[in-house]
């Protein structure tokens, strides 16, 4: 990648707005044009425009006339029967290959997706069918997995303004026709452009000698076009179970029972090409299968081949495998092939899974009072407030993000996205720079960034309505600016306490070594935005130091989240993390004020490396601030831990403890260095094994609280990644500097890599999935599958430098 290019573009586009993508070189916005940004379904590619060509990819075997209907693979889902599926490499400047190991089908399905001349000249995916040897036989393979029958389909649909049309390239017939399918199209965004299905030699097709072929043997591609709404055209299984019921019906009405054609044949899409917004083509295979398909836009001077499409899955792959070694590379103990392979696989899915999201949003913008949350029992009345339901759809907004699963949660989190975004700046800082300008650019005029964004109607139906709602005076910890902090480390502004690979690993090259001058050009174009961010948190999220019964503060830097229930708080993203019981408006919560230390520390350095000196100067007293009261406010000398605070029956200012990672915040978020008078006691917390230390990773809750493992138990012993990430990476902060307490973070860094990853690792090598979080006495993964979000950070972890210690290390505690 250009960077110079680039940093030259960001300065001469000067002071437009940070939304303006032109802060962002053509070049690269090229090469990031087409992805597969559906992550929701097994294979979908887009470009990142709104209401454009989108395309997707349905299987199925056909076989039995029962099953069919349960098994047409579209959306990835939780429990079809998978061995495991995901990209085994990606890189989105480039592309890389995906496996659907489908068991329930008997099917391997490879999807390799290209980008030709980084971008500029099209793409092409190549679609191969294997089938497994563990499949049953069917009805329809009594010649073995060799004659087994799938039936696939791809579509592409044009959302907005725009045509598509099928050529009849071959002489479209009645009953299918054979040879390449052509659909040629135009948009005001993509110009004309060209989209070819292929029919390579060398693969079967069931034969046909059923005498339900009428005049002539039935050929192997189908072409429904067809006009359907562009709000529906997600829907394309249903519109695939429309197009086939006619035919089916009619094979029905022809046939008894025992005379019907077999299953291969009556599942089959009306053959009706030409025009209409949508396509949707058919193919039957018998055994093993390949097929490619081309994007051409009609600048390109030559149109790729097959032939070339398969020289570029090559190259994308090697020079994919080359690159982690620079990048990400797995270092001692984990430096061997078996973690190298694990580790592509996981980063490959977190950056495989980014998307591109575009749509209106649901956002309660009615300000009832209620939300105010000033009186006592607030919860219960917002509750009521929100069952009024004010809520109204807002946008259309758009999202280029990475996800945290593409099964159950294929959208962004907020807070989520920051943790994403950690080794995806090791990768392509450039990248990670356009998430983080697309997430900004989803801010409010008040400087609200909504939580969880639902765009449109396809993310809508995946959620159900009381959580679709969005409110703008709830917040979600501010982990953008931890990525920020993690690029200033990057460009050698700042020792950044996000750990940033080649900060140690001096020998890093390629692109992830951010171009200074790129980064500067950049923050100052997004500043405006992260001040108005910064002020909106303090502004609304503001803790109550004057109406009840607390020492005087000096500073008024105390915080309490918006939006708790009696059970959760889910804003915190801690959801039932124990908290203060009953609520109160005059808690402090130990979390936030960690968090908003971590951002004024982040914006401090922000406005000094573009040098707003004045600002910096102002930044650093909150952060200051921030710190004195971190301790002052939030450390209990009784219980020698950090904890939350509330208001008891006298109006006294009186602490909640619960310890496990609200009660270790602010280490996890670099507020307690080396020298802090508390920091022993945190790491001891950290280290015992009856309170927070497993085998697994730190536990989000002690195994002395009353409340461990109970109720939901999702905040409440599991091992999270998230977490434990910033656990080690203070530990490594600890470890590499001069300090009381070096030795001892040193070789609990060593020992919570390995439980960490080894963890992860054995979890992934008996489902073949990452999980979302994983249990703490059996390192069992739970909760949700293919969880690729922030469970990817062991990625990370990994490539961290390997310390003395190791296995038995604890032991020496
Ligand atoms: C509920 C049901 C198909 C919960 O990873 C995303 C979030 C985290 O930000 C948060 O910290 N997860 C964690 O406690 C998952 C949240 C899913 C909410 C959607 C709707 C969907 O049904």
């Amino acid at each position: 990648m250009a960077w110079t290019e680039w940093a030259l573009a960001a300065l001469l586009a000067g002071s437009t707005a940070a939304q303006d993508t032109s802060v962002f070189s053509k070049s690269s916005n090229d090469s990031l044009l087409w992805g597969p940004y559906r992550p929701n379904v097994y294979f979908g590619v887009r470009p990142r425009l709104p209401k454009s060509l989108t395309t997707g990819l349905m299987w199925a075997r056909v076989e039995d006339f029962q099953s069919v209907q349960h098994n047409v693979r579209y959306t990835c889902e939780q429990h079809e029967g998978m061995a495991g599926y995901g990209w085994d490499a990606y890189d989105p400047r480039t592309g890389g290959v995906q496996t659907v190991h489908d068991k329930g089908n008997g099917i391997d399905i490879e999807t390799d997706f290209v980008k030709f001349d980084e971008g500029r000249g099209g793409w092409g995916a190549r679609i191969k069918g294997t089938p497994r040897e563990d499949a049953e036989p069917g009805a329809g393979s009594e010649g073995g997995v060799q004659t087994m029958k799938t039936a696939v389909w791809f579509y592409a649909g044009m959302e907005g303004l725009g045509s598509l049309e099928v050529q009849d390239a071959e002489g479209g017939e009645e009953l299918g026709f054979d040879g390449d399918v052509v659909i040629t199209g135009q948009s005001q965004d993509l110009g004309d452009f060209k989209l070819t299905i292929t029919e390579p030699e060398g693969s079967s097709h069931p034969a046909h000698a059923h005498p339900a072929y009428k005049s002539k043997p039935l050929d192997h591609t189908f072409v429904h076009s067809l006009q359907v709404p562009e709000d529906a055209l997600w829907q394309a299984k249903a519109i695939l179970f429309a197009s086939m019921k006619t035919t089916v019906d009619a094979y029905v009405e022809e046939h008894t029972e025992q005379k019907m054609p077999p299953p291969w044949q009556t599942y089959t899409i009306q053959n009706r090409p030409g025009e209409g917004n949508m396509h949707l083509i058919q193919k039957v295979f018998e055994g093993p299968f390949e097929f490619d398909v081309l994007y051409a836009p009609s600048t390109v001077a030559k149109t790729a081949t097959s032939d070339d499409l398969g020289k570029a899955i090559d190259a994308v792959v090697e020079s994919f495998d080359e690159k982690y070694l620079e990048a990400l590379k797995p270092q001692a103990p984990f430096n061997d092939d078996k973690h190298l392979l694990f580790s592509k696989s996981l980063f490959s899915n977190l950056i495989g899974g980014i998307g591109y999201f575009h749509g209106d949003q649901l956002i309660d913008r009615s300000y009832a009072p209620e939300y105010e949350e000033d009186n006592e029992g607030f919860w219960q009345e917002t509750a009521d407030a929100r069952a009024r339901g004010e809520q109204k759809l807002e946008g259309p907004y758009e999202l280029f993000t990475s996800i945290p699963s593409r099964p159950f949660f294929p959208r962004g989190f907020l807070w989520d996205e920051g943790f994403h975004l950690l080794p995806i700046v090791d990768w392509d800082p450039e990248l990670c720079m356009q998430i983080v300008s697309s997430w900004f650019n989803t801010m409010d005029e008040d400087g609200w960034i909504a939580r969880e964004q639902i765009l449109g109607v396809e993310a809508r139906s995946k959620v159900p309505v009381e959580f679709q709602v969005q409110y703008p005076h709830y917040a979600n910890p501010p982990t953008l600016f931890m990525v920020l902090d993690a690029l200033l480390g990057k460009v050698g502004a700042k020792d950044s306490s996000f750990y940033t690979g080649q900060q140690i690993a001096g020998d890093l090259a390629g692109n992830a070594l951010a171009n200074p001058d790129a980064v500067k050009a950049w923050l100052k174009q997004l500043y405006p935005l992260l001040q108005r961010n910064f002020e909106w948190y303090r502004r609304t999220q503001w803790g109550d130091l004057k109406s009840y019964d607390r020492p005087a503060f000096s500073s008024k830097e105390a915080f309490r989240w918006r939006g708790r229930s009696d059970r959760h708080i889910l804003t915190s993203g801690l959801d039932d993390y124990p908290r203060a019981q009953p609520p109160h408006p005059g808690e402090l919560h130990t979390d936030l004020i960690s968090w908003m230390g971590m951002m004024a520390s982040s914006i401090h350095h922000i406005a000094d490396f573009i040098g707003e000196t004045e600002d910096a100067g102002r930044y650093a007293k909150v952060s200051e601030a921030i710190k004195r009261n971190v301790d002052d406010l939030h450390w209990s000398k009784i219980d020698k831990t950090y904890c939350d605070a509330t208001v008891d029956d006298y109006e006294d200012s009186v602490h909640v403890c619960h310890k496990g990672y609200v009660s270790i915040f602010p280490f996890m978020t670099g507020l307690v260095g080396p020298d802090s008078a508390h920091l022993k006691d945190v790491l001891d917390l950290i280290a015992d094994e009856d309170e927070l230390w497993s085998p697994h990773g730190i536990r989000s809750l002690s195994k002395q609280d009353a409340l461990y493992g109970t109720d939901e138990n999702y905040w409440r012993s599991p091992v999270w990644m998230n977490m434990n990430y910033l656990v080690v990476q203070q530990l490594y902060n600890i470890a590499t500097q001069a300090g009381p307490h070096q030795k001892k973070a040193s070789t609990m860094y060593a020992a919570l890599r390995r439980n960490l990853v080894e963890t992860v690792y054995q979890s992934w090598l008996e489902t073949g999935f990452a999980w979302e979080q994983y249990n703490p006495e059996t390192g069992a993964g739970q909760r949700t599958q293919h969880f690729t979000g922030w469970t990817s950070l062991v990625v990370k972890i990994m490539a961290m430098p390997g310390l003395e210690g190791g296995k038995g290390a604890h032991d020496e505690l």
